[in-house]
């Protein structure tokens, strides 16, 4: 980096100690310093000092009562990154070790991410460091009431729409949206991901599980080749995981593995995902559960040795940085022919680089995940249609997306000599359409 250099040394000043958040920009710069060159007007409007700096920050307390009657306080926040193109939009992610530095990372990525879909979102992201697990309904509940009397305030259907991430599904979005609509007394599509009951979209729940097999299909197509009898391993048993696993075996793959942040499963006739969403959705358990139902399963309690296990095909879908250089080097040197990311960031910077290098296909989760923002930003669409599409239709919809951002992406990188290299082709893609709106919008 020469041009850009300097934009990320004062990130990094003005950040002090926020490393998934330097992680995210400097991945981004990197492949933005040759458009630096190319478009001297952005640098000179301030595009690249501005991209990195959230339009609005909100930090704020969550008191709720406990079912013991103790009061417990929380930390909420939500980051307004970059409306350029849309309202702000991303999800919000309940997991004890939320903070600054992940929801500004999670928020700078997903300002490229809304832009690769090709539909009117910015970029947002917010959350809070409270723990869903062990929790009941009722404190999951006041817990939701107490966060969304605050970040009403600062959201709306055409100013911020929040959605689900790492422990916000179906539960939490509907006591999030009962207190917005109480305290707002208007029913506007203000969250995404809400019940089919109440204005939420078909496909929304398998979106991002779904979008990231499309998009892996559309990658290994262009090598002649599909998911049929691929060996797959998928980290995670949450939303992403699940409906990926899903998708991967209505294609002929055969998942073997899956894990939760207690340990994973090995099962080599391939999972049994009815046991999984049994496991996972309905009762809320661990993934233990299914090695103890079901003969001949191991269970190994560090989920970080998943990637030990041999495959064609890594979709990594739990959590940032849980792929690192020695993980990916253990995948290739057992085989694994593609590596296709569902979470935000799951590999680790030199593991996605090293990947690059050794020409392994390798999808960044800015692209490979962009289908349930997008099937959110459908949801929006039907909201204020007040009509819903068919499975099929937002199905067509969501396959046609991923194609998009597929094809966008590597057809960026080959234009810059970069061929082959989607982190890239997406950052590229992803940058220039907010770089050109920002632009035409003057210095706001
Ligand atoms: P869920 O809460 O449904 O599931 C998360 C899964 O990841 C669980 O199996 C969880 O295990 C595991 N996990 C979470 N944190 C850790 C950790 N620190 N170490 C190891 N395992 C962990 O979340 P989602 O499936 O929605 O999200 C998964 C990833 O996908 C996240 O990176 C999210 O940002 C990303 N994503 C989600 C989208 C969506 O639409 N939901 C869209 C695009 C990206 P445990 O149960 O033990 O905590
Ligand atoms: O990381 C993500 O893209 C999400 N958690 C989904 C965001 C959304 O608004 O649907």
């Amino acid at each position: 980096m020469e041009i850009l250099q300097q934009v990320f040394d004062k990130v990094a000043k003005r950040n002090p100690g926020e490393e998934e958040f330097l992680q995210a920009v400097k991945e981004v710069l990197e492949s933005l310093e040759v458009v630096a060159k190319k478009h001297p007007e952005y640098v000179e409007a301030g595009i690249f000092e501005r991209i990195v700096e959230p339009e609005r920050q909100i930090i704020f307390r969550v008191p709720w009562v406990d079912d013991s009657g103790k009061v417990q306080v929380n930390r909420g926040m939500r980051v307004e990154f970059n409306s350029a193109i849309g309202p702000y939009k991303g999800g919000l992610r309940f997991h004890p070790s939320v903070n600054m530095s992940i929801i500004k990372f999670l928020g700078f990525e997903q300002i490229f991410k809304n832009s690769l879909t090709g539909l009117p979102i910015g970029g947002g992201k917010g959350g809070s460091d409270f723990d869903p697990k062990g929790k009941s309904d009722n404190e999951v509940m006041r817990f939701c009431q107490s966060f969304m009397t605050e970040l009403s305030k600062h959201i709306g259907a055409d100013t911020d729409v929040p959605a689900g991430d790492i422990g916000v599904g179906a539960r939490e979005i509907g006591y999030l949206f009962g207190q917005y609509k109480r305290i707002r007394n208007e029913f506007t599509g203000v969250l995404t991901g809400k019940s089919l009951n109440w204005g939420g979209s078909l496909v929304r729940t398998e979106a991002t599980g779904y979008g990231l097999v499309y998009f892996a299909q559309n990658m290994l197509e262009d090598i002649n080749d599909s998911f049929k009898g691929k060996t797959v391993v998928i980290s995670g048993s949450g939303n992403v995981a699940i409906y990926a696993c899903q998708k991967v075996q209505q294609l002929g793959g055969k998942v073997v593995a899956m894990s939760d942040s207690s340990g994973y499963i090995y099962d080599k006739n391939g999972i049994d995902l009815d046991l999984i969403k049994e496991i996972k959705e309905v009762k809320r358990g661990r993934i233990k559960e299914y090695a103890d139902k079901k003969s001949g399963v191991e269970y190994t309690a560090d989920c970080s040795k998943i990637w030990s296990i041999k495959c064609d095909i890594a979709l990594p879908c739990a959590t940032q940085n849980e792929l690192d250089l020695d993980d990916a080097k253990l995948l290739v040197k057992n085989g694994c022919k593609l590596i296709a990311e569902g979470a935000n960031m799951p590999c680790t910077d030199k593991a996605a680089e090293w990947l690059v290098e050794q020409k392994i296909p390798f999808a960044p989760g800015k692209a490979s995940n962009a289908g349930g923002v997008a099937t959110s930003a459908l949801e929006m669409s039907q909201n204020s249609m007040r009509y819903s599409w068919s499975f099929e239709e937002v199905d067509e919809k969501l396959k046609g997306i991923m194609k998009n951002i597929y094809t966008n992406a590597r057809d960026t990188a080959k234009e810059y000599g970069m061929e082959g290299n989607l982190i890239f082709g997406a950052n590229v893609a992803g940058f220039l359409k907010v770089a050109q709106s920002m632009y035409e919008q003057g210095i706001v």
